[in-house]
């Protein structure tokens, strides 16, 4: 069902990508864990996200978040992120948004200063931020559980080819692509390719293999491609640039592809307990990662990734959504 409404917006972007934090008009959603009230809110509210990130009110890239009351005892809140791809399990450079955006606008009032812990469908995420008067200056996230899902994958790729590949999960499931015969690395490619070529793999990579979490069934198949290469800016360890929905690219390095991104390196030997890892995004923008702990998902090795970054308000919207309008729930080119 279809309705209209009005929704306040805080406008932020974290390393250039955008945060659109929805403060008004959170529909009551089903549910006891933040994964029962995504796919709540997938089934019966659709049409918000739809109409919050699709043009002509959103675009190609738009990305947001609600914030509801905690699900569970000791935390914080709990975040709802919804993206013109759909409702994420956690998205990185949401959370960072979310929390400067909510931080500076006095919307959430944390227990412990300069920490936070938030409830999101992918489980629980701790949150350390800085602060410079009213200004939040650095969000770092201590993510969910992370893991390489699928080594050595392989799928054709029409107009480029075979295509190896890995798929790794920090979030969100991720085919990781590293420099090959048929893919010269992030630093030759421009972003025409980067559209033309994602979503063609994807879709040979989700008919050819499977994917799901092993502790939540609802967080399922590779929405995201990650190509990585060399990096540009100093101090960077590497580049990636991230595609998601049907035409963006990530503009911030992406929290839950750098979390799966050093899953995938910790699986080689190629991170340690304890190394940092500075990613950057098409853009240029940094997120600073970490491993932080060796863990395990179900029998399978696993790591703690953290990820630091920054975002900045931009703007305060007023939308409106008016089921008279045509393009209610917006549109995609
Ligand atoms: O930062 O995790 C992230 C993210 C996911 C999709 C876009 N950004």
């Amino acid at each position: 069902m279809m309705l209209s409404g009005t929704f306040f917006c805080v406008d932020a972007h974290t390393c250039g990508n955008p945060v659109r934090l929805v403060t008004s008009g959170h529909p009551l959603l089903r549910g006891n864990t933040m994964s029962e009230k995504r796919q709540d809110f997938i089934a019966r509210y659709d049409w918000i996200r739809q109409a919050l990130m699709f043009e002509p009110r959103g675009h190609a890239m738009m990305s947001g978040a609600f914030l509801y009351p905690p699900c569970t005892e000791g935390a914080d809140a709990a975040v709802l992120f919804i993206e013109t791809s759909g409702c994420l399990p956690m998205c990185g450079h949401g959370t960072i948004g979310t929390v400067t955006a909510a931080l500076e606008q006095g919307l959430l009032k944390p227990r412990i200063p300069g920490q936070l812990l938030l409830d999101v469908p992918a489980g629980q995420v701790q949150v350390s931020y800085q602060q410079q008067g009213d200004k939040v200056t650095a969000v770092t996230i201590r993510n969910v559980a992370s893991y390489l899902a699928i080594k050595h994958a392989q799928v054709q790729v029409p107009g480029l080819g075979e295509i190896n590949f890995d798929v790794a999960y920090g979030g969100n499931f991720y085919a990781i692509v590293e420099p090959q015969a048929n893919f010269p690395g992030l630093e030759h490619w421009g972003a025409g390719e980067i559209l033309r070529f994602s979503p063609l793999l994807r879709k040979a990579a989700n008919q050819a293999y499977q994917c799901q979490h092993p502790l939540d069934a609802s967080i399922n198949g590779i929405s995201h491609v990650q190509w990585t290469g060399k990096p540009k800016t100093a101090g960077s360890d590497a580049a990636n640039a991230v595609f998601y929905g049907d035409g963006a690219i990530d503009r911030s390095p992406c929290g839950t592809g750098t979390s799966a991104r050093m899953a995938q390196l910790f699986s080689r030997g190629e991170l340690k307990l304890g190394d940092s890892f500075v990613h950057e995004s098409i853009i240029g923008s940094q997120f600073h990662g970490k491993v932080e702990a060796v863990t395990e998902i179900a029998g399978q090795p696993a790591i703690i990734p953290s990820i630091q970054g920054w975002a900045h308000v931009y703007g305060f919207n007023q939308i409106r959504v008016d089921n008279s309008d045509p393009y209610a729930t917006g549109f995609e080119v």
